[in-house]
C-alpha cells in the first residue's frame, strides 16, 4: 500500500508531503527573542509584534503532535565560554547588552540561561528534537542534517522568528540540502513587517525558488 500523501493549498502551487517524512520546524521561539529583556529587545526592537503569532503556532503544533509528526525546535544559543560566537557577531552594532552579557533573563543568548529557553506555550515534549545553533541557519554548526537523514525526513514545515533572519536562513540552508520547505505565513514574524512581507515574496518567487508559503488554516484543514 502506498503511503498517504497530504496536499496543502500553497503558493505558488500545491505542497504535497508524507507525514512520516516531514518535520515541523519551529525556529527560535525562545524568550530571548519573544519576551521583554531579551536579545531582541536589547537590539531596540518591539517584541510585542512577535507574541501575536503564538496562538497560531500552538494550534499547528497541537495538530501536528496529534498526527504523530516529528517536531524540531531550534534555539539561537552559544556556549557559556562564547567559543562558538565569532567576535564579529558579538561586537557588531550598539546594543544595550551584548551576547554573553548578564540581562534580566540571564546571560544573553547563552545555553542553559532562562532567556534561552523556548517559551512555555511551545515548550518541547519528550521525543522532539531540540537544536542549539550558534548561527542564524539551523544546519550551521549542528548535527541536524544527520538527525533528519536518520529519520528519512525530506519535507520541512517552518514556523518561528524572525522571518527574514533565522527562518529564511534556515529555509535556504534546507533548500540547498534538497529538502522541500513550506513557510506558514501567520506562524512567523519579524520586528519589521516589511521584511516579513519581502521574505514571503522571495521564498515562493520564481516557481518556489526557496520553497512554498501557506497560512496555518491550510495545514490545519489538511491535517483534520
Ligand atoms: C535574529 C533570529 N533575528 N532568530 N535571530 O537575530 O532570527
Amino acid at each position: 500500500m502506498s503511503a498517504p500523501i497530504t496536499t496543502i493549498n500553497a503558493t505558488p502551487f500545491l505542497f504535497a508531503f508524507e507525514l512520516k517524512k516531514t518535520a515541523l520546524v519551529i525556529i527560535d521561539m525562545q524568550r530571548d527573542f519573544v519576551e521583554p529583556g531579551g536579545f531582541g529587545e536589547t537590539l531596540g526592537n518591539d517584541v510585542s509584534l512577535l507574541t501575536a503569532i503564538i496562538p497560531a503556532c500552538q494550534r499547528v503544533l497541537a495538530a501536528w503532535r496529534d498526527g504523530g509528526g516529528l517536531v524540531v525546535h531550534t534555539r539561537e544559543s552559544h556556549k557559556p565560554d562564547l567559543s562558538d560566537c565569532p567576535p564579529a557577531k558579538r561586537e557588531r552594532g550598539n546594543p544595550r547588552l551584548r551576547i554573553g552579557d548578564e540581562g534580566p533573563m540571564g546571560r544573553i543568548l547563552v545555553a542553559g540561561e532562562p532567556g534561552n529557553q523556548i517559551i512555555a506555550e511551545l515548550a518541547p515534549i519528550p521525543g522532539e528534537i531540540v537544536i542549539d545553533k550558534p548561527g542564524k541557519g539551523m544546519f550551521y554548526g549542528t548535527d541536524l542534517q544527520d538527525q533528519l537523514q536518520a529519520r528519512g525526513i525530506s519535507h520541512l514545515i517552518f514556523m518561528g522568528v524572525t522571518t527574514e533572519v533565522c527562518v529564511q536562513t534556515s529555509m535556504r540552508e534546507a533548500n540547498d540540502r534538497g529538502y522541500d520547505g513550506l513557510l506558514l505565513t501567520d506562524c512567523t514574524e519579524s520586528y519589521f513587517p516589511e521584511f516579513k512581507a519581502a521574505t514571503i515574496a522571495m521564498v515562493h518567487a520564481q516557481g518556489a525558488i526557496v520553497g512554498w508559503t501557506a497560512s496555518s488554516a491550510e495545514i490545519l484543514d489538511a491535517l483534520s
